[in-house]
């Protein structure tokens, strides 16, 4: 598994004319080595792998990165970099930029003081766009333990219940069905509520007449799912009915344009100009999705803002439009995608027709 991830890292190494790069995000660290502690380095070459790692994870990193020698940390992490620097007579490496710290850095580059030291800022991130197959049954996994779940709490959802308490029933049932934990903190948002895109559970109780969005995902073996439905406590109005039913098919829209060779932006276009259409584009504040994996926020973005990547075979994305009215309530709708060969493959499950509970 591993391998095939270390081979295409190293095709970037030759392009860049690197000689190895030095690997410290814990989640790039965990790609790449299956490592999942949560203390180590990655050193890469060509043809060599090493896993610096302290005394605590010895047994463990030897144990989950059979690809990489481990190699146990001196005095200090730098120290045993600078020794393997010079013994693979590696002259420039490359770094995360975007995450070691400038203290780090300057202490590294200091031990390994005759490297020359370049950014891979975004290298390894730009690998993990594009799942493989171990990630994509982990994944398809974590979106059925969500979908579970779900379906598990549609009962409890009454008047009278708190958004907290079904938070915690979700996150329960998300645990007992094999999750880790959760990939995010567990959105709950009923009546008015339902206008805060991110409204975290809160203790309000559920009413007659409110709208509810659940926005949840489970994390499973490291790796993410997201969904959302938004469900109605009681009969809706007509304006209800009305905002569901555009946000529904906007949603349906952006599901069929899935595919590859779209980009975010024209994704995020195919939502946002149906939205618009019906008036209420001011109302969709935020992007259609984003790529989903170890994170629940990664590359590809789908949206008007950054969403330039060409969508590929095997990258994960959510497909999310919503319409929020300050002081109303809101309509959120979101299925998690593997883009395919030929379109996309939904992970998520759980009906999209509005349910009246
Ligand atoms: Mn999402």
């Amino acid at each position: 598994m591993t391998q095939m991830r270390l081979e295409r890292l190293r095709a970037e190494l030759d392009a860049r004319e690197l000689d190895a790069v030095l690997i410290a995000k814990p989640e790039n660290r965990a790609y790449l080595s299956g490592f999942t502690g949560s203390a180590g380095l990655l050193l890469i070459s060509r043809d060599r792998a090493a896993l610096i790692t302290d005394f605590r994870y010895i047994e463990q990193a030897t144990a989950q990165a059979p690809a990489f020698d481990v190699v146990k940390m001196e005095s200090t992490n730098q120290a045993a970099l600078a020794r393997l620097v010079d013994e693979w007579g590696v002259s420039r490496l490359g770094f995360e930029g975007d995450f070691l710290t400038v203290d780090d850095h300057r202490n590294y580059q200091q031990a390994a003081a005759g490297c020359q030291w370049t950014s891979i800022t975004g290298l390894v991130e730009g690998l993990r766009m594009i799942k493989d197959e171990t990630e994509i049954e982990l994944m398809r996994k974590a979106a059925a333990i969500a979908d579970d779940a779900f379906a598990q709490i549609l009962p409890l959802i009454k008047p009278g219940v708190l958004e907290r308490d079904l938070a915690t029933e979700l996150e329960y049932r998300m645990k007992k069905l094999g999750a880790e934990g959760v990939a995010f903190e567990t959105i709950v948002a009923s009546g008015v509520r339902s206008s805060l895109p991110h409204g975290v559970a809160s203790d309000k109780p559920l009413e007659q007449g409110d709208l509810v969005t659940f926005d949840f995902g489970a994390l499973y073996q490291g790796y993410c799912s997201d969904m959302t439905r938004t469900v109605m406590v009681g009969e809706p109005t007509d304006k209800q009915r009305e905002i569901y039913g555009i946000v529904l098919e906007a949603q349906k829209r952006g599901v069929a344009a899935c595919r590859p060779g779209i980009t975010g932006k024209e994704l995020d276009a195919v939502c946002r100009s149906y939205i618009a259409e019906k008036g209420y584009g001011e109302y969709f504040g935020h992007g259609t999705g984003h790529g989903v994996g170890r994170f629940i926020h990664e590359g590809p973005r789908v949206s008007q803002r950054g969403g330039d990547v060409v969508l590929q075979p095997g990258m994960v994305v959510t497909v999310e439009p919503g319409i929020y009215l300050p002081g109303w309530g809101g309509v959120r709708i979101e299925d998690m995608l593997l883009i395919t060969e030929s379109g996309a493959e939904s992970f998520t499950h759980s009906p999209k027709e509005l349910l009246i509970l």
